[in-house]
């Protein structure tokens, strides 16, 4: 008798078509968190804050509870909601620009504050929805459709390194960073993004996973030379690793 070794996880909504662009990989971070959600038994009390961004199209691809905050709010409502049912598993699904620029107010004082949720960022170096502008994650000297002759130091500043930060705050029980460009890559993003709900479950504090991401489309590539990307520059300045862990720390 035949084994069934890949299906579609039941988290994932079976009516819905994935809108994302060719080899944009949000499309395997969404997976990845649903395949988490059936592992952990937590689609049912799961309730997500989605953001403004192409990470917005999480509430219609997941098969749980969803409200979409507005742009940069996301972790603000996901206090809200963890505060009123801490019976509930609560996380955010948020892009780069929303998590670290307009909304980075709200994202790190949920983490100071210690804040018993989960947050995951896509990074992928760029305003993905709008076009492709510069937004706080653009590397140095990359073009994008705001910044046509690379960004620059003296006018722009440097780009953020965003689980850095949130690994520094005390409220923070656990940070990482991880990409997807492998396939052991990938692995690793769900067993991290599997642990960070651990984490929340245990009732440990903020748990966060910035997951480095392509954006072929506004990048102007191929998704075989978006992940070369990933690997030669992103990987060189946002390097994956766990940043923080509150069992492990001494
Ligand atoms: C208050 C507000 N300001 C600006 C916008 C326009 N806006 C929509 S999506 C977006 C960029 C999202 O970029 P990012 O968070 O990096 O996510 P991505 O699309 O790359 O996944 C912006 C600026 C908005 N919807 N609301
Ligand atoms: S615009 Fe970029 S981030 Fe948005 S779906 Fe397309 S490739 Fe992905």
């Amino acid at each position: 008798m035949a084994t069934q070794v890949f299906k579609v996880p039941d988290s994932i909504r079976k009516d819905m078509r994935y809108g994302f662009c060719p080899g944009c990989d949000h499309g395997v971070a969404v997976r990845l968190v649903a395949e988490c959600l059936d592992e952990l038994n937590l689609k049912e009390k799961a309730i997500t804050a989605t953001s403004i961004g192409c990470s917005v199209c999480l509430y219609d691809y997941l098969e749980v509870d969803a409200v979409e905050a507005p742009h940069g709010r996301a972790l603000a409502q996901a206090t809200g909601i963890k505060r009123a049912r801490p019976d509930k598993f609560v996380f955010t699904y948020q892009g780069d620009g929303d998590f670290a620029s307009i909304g980075w107010g709200e994202s790190s004082h949920a983490a100071l504050r210690g804040e018993n949720v989960t947050a995951i960022c896509i990074n992928n170096t760029t305003y993905g929805m709008t076009g492709g502008q510069l937004g706080p994650t653009t590397l140095l000297g990359q073009v994008t459709t705001t910044s046509p002759t690379g960004r620059n130091l003296e006018y722009y500043g440097y780009p953020i390194k965003i689980t850095e930060h949130i690994a520094m705050y005390d409220g923070t029980a656990f940070a990482a960073r991880v990409s997807l460009d492998t396939v052991p890559n990938i692995n690793n993003a769900k067993k991290t993004i599997k642990k960070a709900f651990e984490y929340q479950m245990e009732g440990l504090g903020f748990s966060f996973v910035e997951i480095l991401s392509t954006c072929p489309t506004n990048w102007r590539m191929t998704p075989q030379e978006a992940h070369e990307r990933v690997r030669t520059q992103m990987m060189e300045i946002y390097k994956p690793g766990v940043y923080k862990d509150i069992k492990t720390l001494k």
